[in-house]
């Protein structure tokens, strides 16, 4: 999609051969046409096959400070909750590209440029020899709405972006740093948090394999704490070192804030919207995150009525989502139930609704509930 940081690429998966000749044909009308066609698609797919085996070849060297471990008890294994870690395939996708860019590792090389007392350009093998790192990450998109699934939370091996920026030594007055990716698409990024103790990383690999195709093979940014389209730019093939004053990302002047910071917000998944459930002990759960901050506590409450503390699960960092669960009791009838996430500095989610442009929805999950005897 053109329109919004939240519209998922359509064609993420090439049509059937048969189907894509027919549309060439209708459209070229000539065989020649469609043999050009023809042929540009094959050499487009021979491209991506080639680049999948190289992939499905490739082997991430072990990261030298592993992932802290997941807490005992962080997964509650609510049923029909989602998992607290997002499994590759599940993992929301969200991109301008209307085909998955296939970057060649071999051929790939990211260049630091800008306002840098030293220009460097990094190839994938002089990547991987760096001391990479392994961290749990959720990363959301600017465009979820409240209760939305534009989020996800994966384990990320990288380079932090620091150790390349110290290499490249920014000069006084840049405050930004302008990511672009081999499709020429753009993040602006505040160089605080590519410099911070949070670990933003040049990632590699995701939950243990290389970053898939359509999450930016071979590399892609993870920022702790930000919306993706200021910061996890896929498929990324250049940093430039620069100011807000002088550079914008993609999005921002197509009317989306300048600085994307991840609001504190909190999600029922079970059970879910206009559900029955059987009258007695319900079960509620879902997930809440407060990126770079943590969650301090959940809570739920019932038409209105007085907020009640959910059981908050711990979490695998204060850079992930959190997990929770509480119990009611319930008699037949029509329930609106809602949830609040407090951050760790006591600061509660935004109540007042707000529409996912231009910096993030606000505003609590709401789910009616009916409860049948
Ligand atoms: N190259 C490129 N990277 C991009 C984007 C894009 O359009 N192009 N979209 C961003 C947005 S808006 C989000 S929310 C995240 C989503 O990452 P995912 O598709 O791996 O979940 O990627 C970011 N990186
Ligand atoms: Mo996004």
């Amino acid at each position: 999609g053109t329109t919004a940081p939240g519209t998922a690429a359509s064609a993420s998966a090439p049509a059937p051969a048969p189907a894509r000749r027919r549309f060439f044909q209708a459209l070229g009308g000539t065989a020649a046409a469609a043999l050009i066609a023809g042929v540009l698609a094959s050499t487009i797919r021979g491209a991506a096959a080639a680049v999948s085996e190289l992939r499905s070849k490739l082997v991430l060297p072990g990261p030298s400070a592993p992932a802290p471990p997941v807490p005992a008890g962080a997964e509650l294994g609510l049923e029909g909750a989602v998992p607290l870690v997002t499994p590759n395939k599940d993992f929301y996708r969200i991109d301008t590209a209307l085909r998955v860019p296939v970057v060649n590792p071999e051929q790939w090389t990211l260049k630091v440029i800008g306002l840098v007392e030293q220009e460097i350009s990094l190839d994938f093998a002089a990547l991987l020899a760096k001391p990479l790192i392994e961290r749990h990450v959720t990363i959301a998109c600017v465009s979820n709405a409240v209760g939305g699934d534009l989020i996800g939370n994966a384990r990320w091996l990288g380079w932090p972006v620091r150790e390349l920026l110290a290499l490249a030594r920014p000069k006084d007055g840049a405050d930004m740093v302008l990511s672009r990716s081999a499709d020429g698409w753009t993040a602006g990024t505040p160089l605080e948090a590519l410099t911070d103790d949070r670990d933003a990383l040049l990632a590699v690999g995701m939950n243990g394999d290389p970053l898939p195709l359509e999450h930016g093979f071979p590399v892609r940014m993870i920022v702790p704490g930000l919306y993706g389209y200021v910061s996890a730019t896929k498929w990324v093939t250049e940093l430039k070192v620069t100011r807000f004053a002088d550079d914008a990302g993609y999005w921002t002047p197509r009317g989306w804030s300048e600085r994307g910071p991840v609001k504190t917000s909190s999600r029922i998944d079970v059970p879910r919207q206009a559900r029955s459930v059987q009258a007695g002990t319900v079960a509620f759960g879902g997930v809440a995150w407060a990126q770079h901050t943590g969650i301090g506590r959940v809570e739920l409450r019932v038409n209105r009525g007085t907020w009640q503390p959910a059981q908050l699960a711990p979490g695998i960092s204060r850079d992930t989502w959190y997990q929770w669960k509480l119990e009611l009791q319930l008699s037949p009838g029509q329930y609106e139930v809602q949830v609040r996430a407090t951050d760790l500095n006591g600061v509660a989610q935004v109540e007042e609704r707000a529409p996912v442009a231009p910096s993030g929805a606000t505003g609590f999950h709401t789910v009616r509930v009916d409860v049948k005897s």
